[in-house]
């Protein structure tokens, strides 16, 4: 059945795919992105990371060995759809072992949809030291909707940073029992293309009467990010891969995992050089009242159209006009946007202590942990028993069958907002509540042009729902983009179509060799058990197996 699927979306590819080839060796570097040397994580001695282009319908083959010596790893590729290949998706002890040191493993996938990516780790919450890099799938040639409407292409990133490593942050802040707030951890830093205005001024070169197509990426572990360019305005095109009709915007807000495309067209002439802004919202403590921006780290950078008249001074706003992203409309409207929804799953989100004292998030109670074996390892060897969520453990898990158009109704039940990611698909955006409005379980509507995107982000105290149909068989998690949320457990996996996934997916050699070496078991319930499959002795539960980092 996939595999068909899988045919389809080559043959729609054109195939002519080429294969797109990267060889990412891992390991420790230093670098100062904020003018204070550190150790972060490297691709092939460098940092920052190199960008991952590739055109539509291409095929990806990443060789990722990891040299760090003291840390396993593994990268998810934001966004990428995955379609039939739910095992290269890269979460650790969803899709895959964690890669230990001196370990290989080959990411081999289609790219099916043009737009702006990245990839990063996603073990044991080890992006924010630096391994996460932008990745760029384009149009072929003429296919591009917005084609002839801009001249040049950059590309930003923006990112948070800390000083101290994760294991450390781990250490003293995210899991500190005194932390009872459960407030995260505020970075002393900000960067723009991986450099704060302390090391280097990013300048975009502008020229009279061009138009250019900027894409950003926020790649930061906690903060939001307000953007604005000093007297020009942004033509929106793009969210999270999804192809959007052109919306003018002064003020954009991008999530950590977000990203945007805009068209901006330079002035007339070039006698000076405008400002552009990057306020980060650190949302202190989480004790404001979300969105009130937190304004603590602010970086700047020029639309650079005289390189002999000076870098412009800082550009500030009292005047808050932030596009609301709700209102967008995709440019390309799914067929099954017409269907009626079949299941309804609701998650209260929350965070809190857990009966130990220990900082939890929690969906609907209950913090993820991560299991002895794969959960996609788990689906594909359970035989009959694939659709009982109990032989998954505590993994948050969510059946769910071919063919369905699925809702998820997210309640936060929390004072902050947190931005929610799905892998493996886009979803409709049917209801987004205002910070503070309240929870609900009221049945929506979803209007057919509803915005589509792949990270969200749910208010405070307020519900989001979210829909999508399950047409991509695989393991794909659903949580929190805050990085320090993910290990304190704001995850939920949804296990499409496992009798599809049994029928389709062949986990390569190669990724159970990964498992072996370093005797963690790669079949059987989520304890490893395959005899009894509900029997879960021995399965992980919290907090005291619980991931600490
Ligand atoms: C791992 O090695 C790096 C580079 O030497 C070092 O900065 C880091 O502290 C080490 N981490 C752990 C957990 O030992
Ligand atoms: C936990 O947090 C408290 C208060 O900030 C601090 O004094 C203590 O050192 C922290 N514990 C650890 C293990 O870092
Ligand atoms: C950051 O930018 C915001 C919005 O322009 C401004 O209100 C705030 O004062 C700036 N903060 C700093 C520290 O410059
Ligand atoms: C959540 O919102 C509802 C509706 O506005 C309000 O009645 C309630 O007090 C809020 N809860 C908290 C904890 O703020
Ligand atoms: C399998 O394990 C479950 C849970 O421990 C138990 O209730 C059940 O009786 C076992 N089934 C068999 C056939 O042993
Ligand atoms: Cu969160």
């Amino acid at each position: 059945m996939i595999k068909s699927l899988a045919l389809l979306a080559a043959a729609a590819s054109g195939g002519l795919a080429a294969v797109v080839k990267y060889d990412f060796d891992i390991g420790w570097v230093k670098a100062a992105p904020d003018g204070v040397e550190r150790d972060v994580i490297g691709i092939n001695g460098k940092w920052p990371l190199p960008t991952v282009e590739a055109t539509v319908g291409d095929r990806v083959i990443v060789n990722v060995h990891n040299s760090l010596g003291n840390q396993s790893t593994g990268l998810h590729w934001h966004g990428i759809h995955q379609l039939g290949t739910s095992h290269m998706d890269g979460p650790a002890h969803g899709t895959q072992c964690p890669i230990p040191p001196g370990s290989t493993f080959t990411y081999d996938f289609i790219v099916d949809q043009a737009g702006t990516y990245w990839y990063h780790s996603h073990t044991g919450s080890q992006y924010p030291d630096g391994l996460r890099g932008p990745m760029i799938v384009r149009d072929k040639l003429l296919e591009d909707p917005y084609k002839g409407e801009y001249d040049e292409e950059y590309l930003l990133t923006v990112s948070d940073w800390y000083r101290q490593d994760v294991p450390t942050i781990l250490r003293t802040v995210v899991f500190n029992t005194s932390n009872t707030n459960v407030a995260p951890p505020l970075p002393p830093s900000a960067l723009i293309n991986d450099a704060s205005n302390a090391v280097v001024n990013t300048e975009l070169k502008f020229v009279p009467g061009k138009k250019y197509k900027i894409r950003v990426v926020n790649m930061a572990a906690l903060a939001g990010v307000v953007l604005f360019f000093d007297q020009h305005k942004m033509q929106v095109i793009e969210i999270d891969a999804a192809y959007v009709e052109k919306t003018e915007a002064e003020q954009i807000y991008l999530s950590p995992a977000q990203r945007y495309s805009f068209i901006i067209e330079a002035k007339d002439t070039a006698d000076k050089n405008y400002a552009f802004s990057a306020v980060f919202d650190l949302n202190p403590n989480f004790q404001r009242p979300v969105p009130t921006i937190g304004f603590n780290l602010n970086v700047t950078g020029s639309l650079q159209y005289d390189s002999s008249a000076p870098f412009p001074a800082p550009v500030t706003t009292q005047s808050w006009k932030i596009l609301d992203d709700f209102n967008l409309k995709p440019l390309k409207i799914d067929d099954w946007v017409d269907s009626p929804t079949d299941v309804v799953i609701p998650m209260d989100l929350n965070l809190g202590l857990d009966e130990w004292g220990v900082p939890r998030a929690f969906v609907n109670g209950k913090p993820y942990v991560h299991q002895k074996v794969p959960t996609l390892y788990t689906a594909v060897s359970a035989g009959d028993e694939a659709e009982n969520p109990v032989i998954y453990g505590d993994v948050n898990p969510f059946i769910v069958k071919e063919g369905q158009v699925v809702e998820f109704v997210l309640n936060n039940l929390h004072r902050a907002n947190h931005p929610f990611h799905f892998h493996g698909h886009h979803f409709q955006v049917c209801k987004r509540g205002a910070p503070n409005s309240g929870v609900s379980n009221s049945p929506v509507d979803c209007s057919e042009s509803a915005m589509v995107r792949d990270t969200v982000i749910v208010n405070a105290n307020s519900t989001a729902v979210i829909r999508f149909k399950a047409d991509n068989p695989g393991v794909w998690l659903l949580h929190c983009h805050l990085e320090w949320h993910v290990p304190l457990g704001l995850t939920a996996t949804i296990i499409e179509d496992p009798f599809a996934i049994q029928d389709t997916i062949e986990i390569p050699r190669q990724h159970i060799e990964v498992c072996k070496a370093q005797c963690m078991p790669y079949e059987g319930n989520a304890a490893g058990n395959k005899q009894n499959l509900t029997d879960l002795t021995g399965a992980n539960h919290p907090p005291e197996d619980a991931d600490h980092g």
